[in-house]
């Protein structure tokens, strides 16, 4: 049976990606989709991100995602001096990048939806709409949304002091079932309306996917199966 798959942030883990579609046993009809921050910390960033485009794997678009367009364009503003500015790791994968590369990081979108169910990087808020134009602020929230303080407001990945609740416990359903990345759990986190799937293969954790069976051009979401495979070592701390 056609089936949807969502995989979780693969951050150049080239081998484990091939090794978990062989696991899945992907088909040609299959729709798959990559929740962002495929490339970037890990080996094969160039490679993955090669092989995602020509073989018409989807995508939205990650923060590391993000972080090369915003590279480029301050790169052909101030020239190669601003690369001297940027983190090492991220320095080699833009150096990789052709300038089709780029094009095609641009072209990625924030979401991607069809009926009740949505993939995201980070995550969303109850009054972000999605058939709405999003603001710069909805991008953001959208690409890096973890965890929130007590009055439900957006926190910056190291504020660990004030983390009270994950955005995923509250979501009120309204944008359909969410399957996103960019948190590294331990497990998948399973939610009543949602499922975290980066498992964070990278740091030497797995790489996971979830599955949905596709029934009348629609993902049956009460049938999901996650898969996983060990990652090879920890590619980053
Ligand atoms: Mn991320």
């Amino acid at each position: 049976m056609k089936k949807i798959v969502i995989y979780g942030d693969i951050h150049g883990c080239f081998e484990e990606f091939l090794e978990l579609r062989k696991l899945i046993g992907i088909n040609k009809n299959d729709i798959e989709i990559v929740t962002g921050d495929f490339i970037n910390k890990g080996p094969f960033s160039l490679k993955t991100l090669r092989y995602i485009k020509q073989n018409n794997i989807l995508s939205v678009i990650g923060n590391n995602e993000s972080k090369m367009i915003m590279i480029y364009e301050q790169y052909k503003k101030d020239g190669e001096k601003f690369l001297d500015t940027i983190k090492a790791h991220e320095k080699e994968t833009f150096l990789s990048l052709h300038d089709s590369d780029i094009k095609y990081l641009k072209s990625l979108p924030y979401f991607l939806k069809s009926n009740d169910l949505t993939v995201v990087h980070g995550g969303l808020f109850n009054h972000i709409k999605l058939d709405k134009p999003l603001s710069k602020e909805d991008k953001k929230y959208i690409m890096y949304l973890r965890f929130l303080d007590k009055d439900y407001n957006f926190l910056p990945f190291n504020d660990f002091e004030n983390r009270y609740i994950f955005w995923s416990e509250i979501y009120d359903n309204h944008e359909g079932f969410i399957v996103y990345g960019h948190h590294p759990f331990k497990e998948p986190k399973i939610d009543r309306y949602s499922i975290g799937i980066d498992t964070g293969c990278v740091y030497g954790g797995k790489l996971s996917a979830v599955t949905f069976p596709i029934k009348n051009d629609k993902a049956i979401l009460d049938q999901y199966k996650i898969f996983s495979v060990d990652a090879k070592k920890a590619y980053w701390q």
